[in-house]
């Protein structure tokens, strides 16, 4: 079974509710990022709670341990069930935030390549090999890697083995979700969803491709 996340990428509370609301019995999970965190406050966990819904802080937290172990607390403590910090910190900054997750039983999962074209500048030439190995070594519960590369993924998932791996990318980032939706654990889908005529329509098909 392959998850379907719903990246909630919204400004508006109300909005970002109302989408969250309308597209729950479809999803498995609900990532947040700046874009509504910033606008809303870590509140919005309070709105969200009532779906029952996983909810994932996409703060791709990049710090020194001590800075990283803070943000994660605060995280966690605001109702948040896992976290995605970036490894290119290095590996003691990333078990800092895997541990604060675990300590409040949650999980965290680390970035090994991210989706948008650009990424290649940094993450290639086995930058991302070796960040999948660290989320392994920090004993991270799986990492993000891009649905816009599907080659990539099958590359990872032999590092990472039967760790979780959800794929942003999907859709208008130019992704396809049946060349990914057998490689990973879950697919992270934002923009097609939320800015659909209808949201919880395009979830619900969505949903049906991946239960398929
Ligand atoms: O590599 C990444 N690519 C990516 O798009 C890592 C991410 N966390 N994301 C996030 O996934 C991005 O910030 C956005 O919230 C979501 C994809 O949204 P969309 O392109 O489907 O609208």
């Amino acid at each position: 079974m392959t998850e379907l996340i719903l990246a909630l990428d919204l400004l508006d509370r109300g909005q970002a509710c109302l989408v969250a609301e309308s597209c729950a019995q479809y999803i498995d999970a609900i990532k947040i990022g700046y874009p509504l965190v910033l606008r809303t406050g870590l509140s919005i966990t309070e709105d969200l709670a009532g779906l029952g819904l996983p909810l994932i802080a996409d703060f791709k937290v990049a710090d020194i341990p001590n800075t990283n172990r803070l943000i994660t607390e605060a995280v966690f403590s605001a109702g948040f069930d896992a976290i995605i910090a970036h490894g290119f910190v290095g590996a003691d900054a990333a078990r800092a935030c895997v541990e604060a997750a675990h300590n409040h039983d949650g999980a965290a999962y680390i970035v090994a390549e991210m989706s948008h074209p650009g990424a290649v500048e940094f993450f290639h030439g086995g930058v991302a090999e070796r960040l999948a190995a660290l989320a392994v070594s920090c004993r991270a519960d799986g990492i993000i890697a891009p649905a816009t590369r599907p080659d990539r993924i099958d590359r990872l998932r032999d590092i990472v083995g039967e760790k979780t791996i959800y794929s942003p990318g999907v859709g208008v980032q130019g992704g396809d979700l049946d060349a990914v939706a057998r490689l990973v654990d879950g697919v992270i889908v934002g923009r097609s969803i939320y800015e659909a005529e209808d949201p919880a329509a395009e979830a619900r098909r969505l949903f049906s491709r991946l239960r398929r």
